[in-house]
């Protein structure tokens, strides 16, 4: 069967820091292709929608699969569906991914017949199972299926994640692919789901809380195999198990492959086990995330993060000691007044790190989904890329907005101002000598992503899809277990 995968297009944050391979389309797209499919990707965070209509009428897919990672990439893929569906009858059009998987239901309702299924959960399974399917419709058993006609049996997991291997020969223009200076990137995953349960977060409810690691050696071949000089690492937290990380080390070590990395961890996790991140120093780690959340014990408490302020503060030092290069991310709790915002842009001045800044938002599959949703000031899927506020903000809502784009532009001035670009001369001369302006492009577009008056004008536009509602609004067992997309573990 001929399938096309889409990931719709980039939001706000990628056209700035960001852009990445969509790497669990390339894994989904892998298990299909290994299914005997004839498989395409088209990534709209690079192309065009009119590369998508060129596909469509070339390829003649005879089922397209979105990608739905992100709420705010609910409407787009709505449309394109339902242009899908009328240029190409006869496709079957289905989504997957992330977010999509805790209001599925709800998403194929919208749909109101562009979509025929969303599957829940990890697509390695289900998107094979399903185009298995497909030719006499019996989607019954097919596992995390949410059909037309009915459901099936839960999603099922992955026992190892070792393969299938990312098909990357399937995205295109890949030297779009960046992140900061790590230009070009690519993406690897060496573990899959994460062990904590912050309130804000959804990474441990889609994986029912389990944890599963790559083999150390089939972590290598995956980087060793891998043409970019960069690579973003998306697990959640990276070395949580510090001998795992070590093993991975030390098959690189052996095989001599050097690249540069970005991570993300956890401030307790660096602290606990420094001596991993030392060695992945020496094999090219220069960049790390640090999900600080907040500067005050409150905040933390609020989002359940398990870590004090003192921890955060010593993991910075730590981190800055190797000579690793840190970016901080900071919720901005929409209570926030003109005060706040001052000091935590005196605070961002004052250090070193990258700071980035993202607007407490209540998701589906999160607690605060259910304690704070009634509070919603809209349900615009598009508002919900945690640079919007959707929950009441204390200062007037312009006025939330100005001082938010001030502060991030004061930081981000700090970075990709005039000093850091003299800093980073060397970085970006070497990379436009190699044709890769996406670092560049980005240290100027600032002003064009980041604008007040649009942030505001946003919440104005016409809404056609919104979120659903959850059923429960506190966080009691019943309410609990209902968070999970896969089952929940131990
Ligand atoms: C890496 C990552 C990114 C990368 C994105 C890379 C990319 N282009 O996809 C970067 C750093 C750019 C990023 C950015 C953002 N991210 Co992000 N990101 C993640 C992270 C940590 C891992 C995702 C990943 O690659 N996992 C590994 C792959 C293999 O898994 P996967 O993509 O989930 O794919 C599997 C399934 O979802 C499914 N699947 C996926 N696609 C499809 C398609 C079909 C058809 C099917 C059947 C199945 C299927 O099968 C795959 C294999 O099992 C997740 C957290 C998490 N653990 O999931 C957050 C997460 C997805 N991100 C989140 C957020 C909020 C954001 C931002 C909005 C943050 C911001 N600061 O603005 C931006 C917006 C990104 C954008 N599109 O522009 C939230 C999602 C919230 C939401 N409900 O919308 C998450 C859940 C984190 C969280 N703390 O809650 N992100
Ligand atoms: S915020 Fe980080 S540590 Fe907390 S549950 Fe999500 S991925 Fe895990």
């Amino acid at each position: 069967m001929r399938v096309l995968f889409v990931h719709p297009s980039a939001l706000m944050y990628s056209r700035l820091f960001l852009r990445l391979e969509p790497l669990g389309l390339e894994r989904v797209a892998a298990a299909a292709r290994t299914a005997g499919h004839e498989v395409r990707i088209v990534d709209l965070q690079v192309f065009s929608h009119d590369e998508l209509w060129r596909q469509i009428a070339e390829f003649r897919p005879e089922a397209v699969g979105f990608g739905l990672n992100y709420l705010a990439n609910v409407p787009e893929a709505l449309e394109l569906a339902r242009d899908i569906k009328r240029r190409l009858p006869p496709c079957f059009v289905f989504a997957g991914g992330h977010s999509v998987s805790f209001i599925a239901r709800h998403v194929l309702e919208q749909a109101d017949g562009a979509l025929d299924a969303v599957l829940r959960g990890e697509g390695e399974i289900g998107a094979p199972a399903l185009l298995d399917a497909l030719p006499d419709h019996g989607w019954s058993d097919v596992p995390g299926l949410v059909g037309l006609e009915g459901d099936g049996p839960p999603p099922a997991m992955l026992e190892s994640i070792d393969e299938p291997r990312p098909a990357r020969d399937l995205t295109r223009r890949r030297n779009k692919y960046f992140i900061g200076v790590l230009d070009p990137a690519a993406s690897a995953e060496f573990t899959r789901g994460c062990p904590w349960d912050c309130s804000f977060c959804s990474a441990w409810t889609f994986y029912g809380r389990r944890y599963r690691r790559m083999s150390p050696s089939a972590a290598a071949d995956e980087i060793a195999g891998i043409a970019e000089p960069g690579v973003f690492l998306v697990d959640d937290v990276a070395f949580i198990r510090p001998e795992h990380g070590d093993a991975i080390a030390a098959e690189l070590e052996r095989r001599r492959v050097h690249k540069e990395y970005y991570l993300e961890t956890r401030a307790d996790v660096l602290l606990r086990h420094p001596e991993v991140f030392e060695r992945w120093r020496r094999l090219g780690l220069n960049y790390m995330f640090l999900g600080m959340e907040a500067l005050d014990e409150e905040g933390l408490d609020l989002f359940r993060k398990r870590v004090s302020p003192d921890e955060n503060i010593r993991a910075l030092e730590t981190a800055r000691r190797m000579g690793l290069t840190v970016a901080i991310n900071l919720i901005v709790d929409p209570r926030w007044d003109a005060r706040q915002f001052e000091l935590v842009r005196q605070w961002a001045l004052s250090v070193p790190e990258i700071v980035h800044l993202t607007v407490m938002t209540p998701y589906p599959g999160t607690e605060i989904w259910h304690t704070e949703s009634r509070k919603l000031t809209t349900r615009d899927y598009r508002l919900f890329d945690i640079q919007h506020a959707v929950l009441p903000t204390r200062l007037p809502l312009a006025e939330f907005y100005r001082e938010l784009v001030r502060t991030q532009s004061v930081i981000a001035r700090k970075h990709l101002g005039v000093a850091a670009v003299a800093q980073t001369l060397g970085i970006l001369t070497r990379q436009l000598l190699r044709g890769q302006t996406n670092f560049a492009r980005m240290i100027w577009k600032f002003d064009k992503v980041y604008n007040a008056e649009q942030q505001l004008r946003d919440h104005a536009e016409p809404v056609h899809f919104e979120l659903p509602l959850p059923r429960h609004h506190e966080i009691n067992p019943r309410a609990r277990a209902e968070l999970y997309v896969h089952p929940a573990h131990g």
